[in-house]
């Protein structure tokens, strides 16, 4: 069948929590409802690519289960058994609960709860205009940068990195951590171009050999949460062989002769012993990174999940620091720019409101803030009332006993804003339906590349969904502030963004859909020197100077290993928990994001897990088994699935499944640590010790 011809098509942007915030291009029908998505030729990092389940989007935007009316729960919690009622009544009711609360339990019994549904900063932050005004409870945001940003900042002193447009100039692209087919498909894009175009070797490395190591020229295997002894190792043999720049060194890092004796006994070896590679993958390794002057690191956010995760990420990072690959175009390091973009959000977030100075609770610990853990409460009182936008915690924070268990609680009262009733939506007292990002206007950024996008609404919200921002904004005025950020539209407030932010007004970015912020090339590569006051580039990180940074600690600072080193803090494994358990990225979901589309669930079929056929023997497990995994903190129901391309006592779970998809109704996250990993926080979600057997 022919796709219909669409009517006209527009300029948007994926609003999903994914690096690579493509530019699309939309199709939009005569119907008013949209055809094709297809990713912009004419933007340099989408470069007309984007990843399946995007390119399906009708599938989403018009499913047959998208909510539409508010909703309130007339059964027991988690029932399923639900009234449709008005506007006013859901904002009436929201209004009196959470000032009851507010009267009975104080202002911080209430903890408005988002995340990156939808990576639109006005959609995204603004309910924390109504945090502020009131004096709820803030969120410690950790889920998922806590690790990596820190650990990339001890470095550099700054959130930033060469463009990863000129991957496509290099001679070796190494790709650390991220399964950029799964996650963030333009690097490929960019990485094979450099391939294509110069002969550049491509290096993955990962804990299994997964679609990205399937591309790549040369694939390192090694244990999980060992990166950091597999870059202290290549360090070692640079020094060693000759392939150190010391003179780039000494102009640019705090190198000294303390740092080459530390790395004197991180031998082959020494890392061999514990990384799983071979003394000889580590010395070519070394070799090619030390002898290819252009070499880019793009270092992902999956190795940083790892509760040694900050150092590793920061470990890695030193490698291009000593081999001055930073000095040449298409060499450096990448990892997120956000910490570049420069705007000015403190109208849209509200700061102007602020009362008081409420307590900062971790969003990585809402397990065990609501089942009432003293420490994690900060030694305050209970949460008794949540909102919830643009996340998923029933599904995507670890530690899900204590999650569902808390969301369950009869005295908490839980309002969820969703586009489906997702399985924390099914845990709310009140329900109210979200558009999506083709329905409301909105600005985009994510660290994967150097623009800041501008999506404009196109077609029409379905049923009576609204918007983040007007929920946000009726509740606040229900409650009685009158803030004039309060009535603006959502457009008026990108506008007065970027007014702030000393950007080109809005209707020049709504003309180009996008501003370039990509800083001068000399400034990215840090030739003037690194983010710290002396220009140098530590290897000897000063976790309070990041800590200054906004975070906060999570374990004693005099606990940090002085330099970069492989961190033995893992979850140990034991007679009983022989196995490690990484939840890597599938590539139909985004998080638990369409886990309702009939194409991703066609392409991810039922939760499963790989394990290595030697293991498997052993257990007595075959191909397509039913397995039970588990650990102390729960159990899971998952499907074997025989895997030579990882280290045996290792098991990969691609998530994440819906938790009713499991059989028990039990999600991958039952097995992962709420317990903040150090120094400033953040889940382990890759690093579980647990066992496995035929169910
Ligand atoms: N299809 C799809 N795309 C996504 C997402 C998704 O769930 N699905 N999630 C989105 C989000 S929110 C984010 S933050 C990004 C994250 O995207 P990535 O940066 O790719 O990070 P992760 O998805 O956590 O994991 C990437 C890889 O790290 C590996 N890994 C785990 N532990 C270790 C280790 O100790 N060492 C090494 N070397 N590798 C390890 C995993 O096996 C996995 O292959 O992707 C985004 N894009
Ligand atoms: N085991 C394991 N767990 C993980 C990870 C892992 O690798 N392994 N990855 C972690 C990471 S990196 C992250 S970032 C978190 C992400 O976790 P979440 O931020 O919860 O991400 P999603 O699962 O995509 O859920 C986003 C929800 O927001 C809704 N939404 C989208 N747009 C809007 C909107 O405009 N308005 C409203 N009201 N709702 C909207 C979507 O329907 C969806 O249900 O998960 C973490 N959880
Ligand atoms: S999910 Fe990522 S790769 Fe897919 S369209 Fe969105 S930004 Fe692009
Ligand atoms: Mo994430």
């Amino acid at each position: 069948m022919n796709a219909p011809v669409p009517a006209r098509t527009i300029r948007s942007v994926c609003p999903h929590d994914c690096p690579s915030v493509c530019a699309l291009d939309v199709d939009i029908l005569a119907d008013g409802t949209i055809g094709r998505v297809r990713g912009a030729k004419d933007d340099p990092y989408t470069a007309g690519v984007i990843c399946e389940k995007v390119a399906r989007y009708a599938e989403r935007i018009h499913h047959p289960e998208r909510l539409l009316h508010p909703m309130r729960r007339v059964g027991p919690k988690g029932a399923g058994q639900w009234q449709a009622i008005s506007w006013d009544e859901a904002l009436d009711e929201i209004a009196a609960r959470f000032l009851a609360v507010e009267a009975e339990h104080g202002a911080e019994s209430v903890w408005p709860y988002f995340y990156a549904g939808t990576m639109g900063h006005v959609h995204r932050d603004g309910i924390e205009r109504l945090r502020a005004v009131r004096g709820y409870s803030h969120q410690y945001d950790t889920i998922c940068t806590g690790l990596s940003w820190p650990g990339y900042i001890a470095g550099t002193g700054l959130l930033g990195g060469v463009n990863p447009e000129q991957m496509a100039e290099a001679d070796c692209v190494v790709i650390w951590g991220t399964n950029a087919v799964h996650t963030q498909v333009n690097v490929m894009t960019h990485a094979m171009r450099a391939r294509k175009q110069r002969g550049a070797k491509v290096v993955a490395i990962d804990i299994y050999r997964n679609a990205t190591m399937e591309q790549a020229d040369m694939g390192l295997v090694l244990r999980p949460g060992t990166d950091g002894a597999l870059a202290v190792a290549v360090m070692h043999v640079l020094l060693r062989d000759g392939l150190a720049d010391r003179q780039y060194m000494a102009k640019f890092t705090d190198f000294g002769p303390d740092f080459e004796s530390h790395l004197e006994a991180r031998t082959p070896q020494w890392a061999a012993e514990i990384t799983g590679l071979s003394v000889a993958e580590i010395e070519a390794f070394a070799h090619l990174v030390g002898k290819t002057p252009r070499t880019f690191f793009r270092l992902g956010y999956g190795f940083s999940r790892q509760r040694n995760g900050a150092t590793a990420v920061h470990a890695a990072l030193c490698i291009p620091a000593m081999t001055g690959a930073w000095q040449h175009r298409g060499g450096g390091a990448f990892h997120s720019n956000s910490g570049t973009w420069s705007l000015d959000k403190s109208r849209l977030e509200g700061r102007h409101l602020q009362k008081g100075t409420p307590r900062i609770l971790d969003m990585s610990e809402i397990g065990p803030i609501l089942t009432g853990d003293a420490t994690a409460l900060q030694g305050g009182k209970p949460v008794h009332a949540m909102i919830v936008q643009n996340t998923n915690p029933a599904v995507v924070a670890p530690d899900q006993k204590k999650v569902r268990e808390g969301l369950l609680r009869e005295d908490l009262f839980l309002v969820v804003h969703e586009q489906f009733m997702t399985e924390t939506a099914e845990l709310a007292d009140i329900v109210l339906p979200a558009t999506m990002f083709l329905e409301h206007n909105d600005y985009y950024t994510r660290g994967g590349h150097t623009r800041v996008l501008y999506g404009p609404a196109v077609v029409d919200a379905p049923g009576d969904t609204r918007s983040n921002h007007d929920v946000i904004n009726a509740i606040a005025l229900r409650l009685g502030s009158d803030d004039p950020s309060f009535h603006i539209s959502d457009r008026d407030v990108i506008a007065d963004t970027f007014a702030r932010s000393n950007f080109p007004p809005l209707e020049e970015i709504e003309r180009q859909g996008y501003i370039n912020r990509e800083r001068p090339d000399d400034a990215a590569r840090f030739a003037n020197g690194f983010g710290w006051p002396d220009g140098r580039f530590r290897f000897a990180p000063a976790w309070q100077d990041v800590a200054r940074k906004g975070y906060r600690w999570s374990c004693d600072p005099a606990d940090m290993p002085r330099f970069a080193d492989h961190w033995a803090i893992n979850e140990a494994t034991d007679a009983v928990h022989p196995f490690k358990l990484a939840t890597s990225p599938a590539r139909g979901f985004l998080n638990s994001s369409f886990n309702q589309t009939p194409g991703s669930l066609r392409r991810e079929g039922e939760p499963s897990v790989f394990i290595h056929p030697e293991d498997a023997v052993r257990l007595g497990i075959a191909e397509g088994d039913a397995v039970t995994v588990g650990n102390v903190r729960g159990q899971v129901h998952l499907t074997a699935r025989l895997h030579t391309g990882l280290n045996t006592g290792v098991l990969i779970a691609e998530g994440l499944h819906r938790n009713k998809a499991h059989r028990g109704g039990q999600g991958i996250n039952m097995l992962t640590s709420a317990t903040p990993a150090p120094p400033f926080g953040g889940a382990a979600f890759h690093d579980a010790a647990v066992w496995i057997r035929k169910a």
